[in-house]
């Protein structure tokens, strides 16, 4: 391993950081040897309405999983995140939000920001939502899906995001699953200069029969566009809140009373249903946010993520605000209308701290000097990568171009159901390996262990798994807890499977290797190669469906579909057209195949198991050490796999 290049923590980083190497090393030691002891202090990071008597009470034991965490004390989200800021920084910024026109800004103090927010409390109120109810947001990235999230915290209710990107049947599925009564959104998204049909696609997913449990609609104006109105359902944004009082009294959450549910894509079935609870959550999302981007009052935050996803909610919203951050909302993409609007953004508003991804890095690095025309980029002093490993290309040219080698990268690994972040470096108190995601946060228990859950010591590679809880992990799978158990606990007895393969190296740094599951990481978005094929099997001319994912240059994963049509149907230019877009339609464009490959049948053992070891060989050309094929009902199914490939577009 001595080609790797190991870059020592920075002077000038060190010198002025929260914490140093020997910090880390002491207070990891007394988060792992005492727990109870240390969270009881950190969970002061926040405010309580009652203080917390108890800390800890966790259980990964097969049949009796159990997760609590400060279990007896309450405290509302959105004080945290605002009112407690008031008094020293009220006239300070707390959102800055930028247009995907650059022409577009607009700055949210906190004291702005507690206007809004609790009128829009107020509002949700009056339309008749009640503590413990689920509020679905579909939002585009605007202040006010910021301020329909806090407004929720604020009154109970908890809020279920779904990605502006997903189609009409996605967010179907996730309204009813989650048992909806509300839906947030707005007339139209603007990403890329595009207006994305955000009311409409709502429409048409409430026209589906299974859904029932909708009473209203909140639409937002953001651009104007024209949308077709249900007068006994669709209510205005500003209609229903210009006239509300502008104070609301936060409601006492318990630690464990539900925050949010956020749907994710497992190795099988639809999407689960994450679910985090109130103490726990924002206990870890304030401290992971101030200790890994080393935060300091001036600086100036954006974290490049959707609030669709869990990056937009730990690492948007919620931990810098509780932090009482300026934190930047980004409307567009990092490559509109120029190729270097990301660095333009970053010497616009002086960004101190930049979290972005891989396949965004990838992107811009493609295009070379042009990603960073025109632009300085000196007020960065960290930066950050989440959502897929960081190939060491990357990782330079992120540190260099974006950088200017002076900004020391966090590469931090984590996921929906940990709710922050696991595994990371801390920018005074690591040294970095470009590609390596380092050590364990505070409290985190990491191992590795082997197909049989037995635990590797030193230098090796496995199974990542956790030993032990920490406050943001996930505490259920909404309405099924058997799920939750059988997905996360059932594989190794007694730990937390990540799902995740990783190496460990000498020096006890983790580099993670990627999903050991039937699970792909396309641009840093999970699907479940079982939600894609049942999407293609929905077609009407398609028999069969399997999908694996093949290396690409920008997205990190590819989605490559092996279809096999009804007997007596022939493919044609059209019908592959069609099967692409039949899935975009089903799922989002994100779901896109990249590769389809008209499969005359698919290898099977003898008891009927497709054989996706052999069906990812031969996506990637890697046809000569196939393995063993004897076990197949049919082994001639793999020369003709073979040989169709070639045909393959
Ligand atoms: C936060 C987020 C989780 C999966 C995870 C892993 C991959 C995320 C990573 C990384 C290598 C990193 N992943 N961060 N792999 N290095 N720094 O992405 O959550 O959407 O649930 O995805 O993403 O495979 O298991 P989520």
């Amino acid at each position: 391993m001595s080609d790797i290049k190991v870059y020592p923590v920075q002077e000038n980083i060190a010198k002025n950081a929260l914490i140093d190497d020997a910090g880390y090393q002491k207070m990891y030691q007394q988060s792992v040897v005492n727990p109870e002891g240390f969270w009881r202090e950190q969970g002061q990071i926040v405010d309580w309405i009652t203080p917390y008597t108890k800390v800890k009470n966790t259980s990964y034991d097969p049949g009796h999983v159990n997760i609590k965490w400060f279990e007896d004390g309450e405290l509302n989200v959105s004080a945290n995140c605002i009112d407690r800021h008031l008094a020293t920084r009220g006239d300070d910024i707390a959102i800055i939000w930028e247009g995907d026109n650059p022409a577009e800004d607009k700055k949210l103090t906190f004291k702005e920001l507690h206007k809004e927010v609790c009128q829009f409390a107020n509002a949700l109120k009056a339309q008749g939502v009640k503590k413990g109810d689920v509020v679905c947001l579909y939002m585009p990235m605007v202040p006010e899906a910021a301020i329909a999230m806090l407004a929720c915290t604020r009154i109970g209710a908890v809020h279920s995001i779904v990605f502006g990107g997903f189609s009409p049947d996605a967010l179907a599925g996730r309204i009813v699953d989650s048992n909806s009564k509300i839906v947030i959104t707005s007339d139209e998204g603007l990403r890329g200069g595009r207006a994305v049909p955000l009311k409409k696609n709502v429409d048409e997913a409430l026209a589906n029969p299974n859904v029932t449990c909708i009473e209203k609609v909140i639409v937002l104006k953001r651009t104007g566009g024209d949308v077709a109105w249900n007068d006994s359902r669709d209510v205005w944004w500003h209609e229903i809140t210009e006239n509300q009082p502008v104070e609301c009294e936060p409601e006492a959450m318990n630690a464990e009373d539900p925050l949010f549910i956020l749907y994710t894509s497992g190795s099988t079935g639809q999407p689960k249903g994450v679910l985090h609870t109130t103490g726990g959550y924002l206990v870890y999302a304030a401290m992971t946010f101030k200790y890994i981007f080393d935060y300091q009052p001036g600086d100036v935050y954006w974290c490049t993520a959707d609030v669709g996803w869990i990056t937009g909610h730990t690492y948007l919203v919620y931990g810098p605000l509780a932090n009482g951050a300026t934190t930047i909302l980004f409307e567009g993409v990092p490559n509109y209308p120029s190729t270097a609007r990301m660095s333009e953004v970053v010497d616009k508003h002086q960004v101190t701290i930049l979290y972005t991804a891989p396949t965004a890095i990838r992107a811009l690095m493609a295009k070379g000097d042009e990603a960073t025309a025109g632009t300085k980029r000196t007020s960065l002093r960290v930066m950050g990568s989440v959502g897929e490993p960081i190939n060491p290309e990357a990782w330079e040219w992120y540190y260099r171009a974006i950088g200017n080698a002076s900004c020391p990268i966090m590469d931090t690994w984590w996921q929906t159901e940990t709710g922050g972040i696991l595994i990371t470096p801390l920018p005074g108190a690591t040294a970095l390996k470009p590609g390596s995601a380092t050590r364990p946060f505070f409290g985190v228990q990491p191992a590795l262990v082997d197909n049989e859950g037995l635990i590797l010591d030193g230098a090796t590679e496995g199974n990542l798994v956790m030993l032990d809880s920490w406050p943001g992990q996930m505490r259920t799978v909404y309405g099924d807890h058997e799920r939750f158990e059988q997905t996360y606990f059932s594989t190794f007895k007694g730990m937390y499977f990540t799902g995740d393969g990783a190496r460990r190296d000498e020096d006890g740094y983790y580099w993670i290797t990627g999903r050991v599951d039937d699970v792909l990481n396309v641009s840093g978005h999970r699907m479940g190669t079982a939600e894609i094929e049942s999407a293609l099997v929905a077609h009407p001319l398609i028999a069969e469906a399997a999908v694996v994912g093949v290396p690409h240059e920008i997205k990190g994963q590819g989605i490559y579909a092996y279809v096999t049509l009804n007997a007596g149907e022939e493919p044609t230019p059209e019908l592959h057209a069609e099967v692409k877009q039949w899935v975009r339609k089903e799922i989002g464009p994100i779901a896109t195949p990249d590769v389809l490959h008209w499969a005359e049948a698919l290898p099977k053992t003898r008891s009927g198991k497709i054989m996706r070891r052999i069906l990812r060989k031969i996506a990637t050309g890697d046809t000569g050490t196939l393995g063993d094929t004897s076990t197949l009902a049919d082994p001639s199914v793999v020369d003709k796999l073979i040989e169709e490939k070639s045909k393959v577009v």
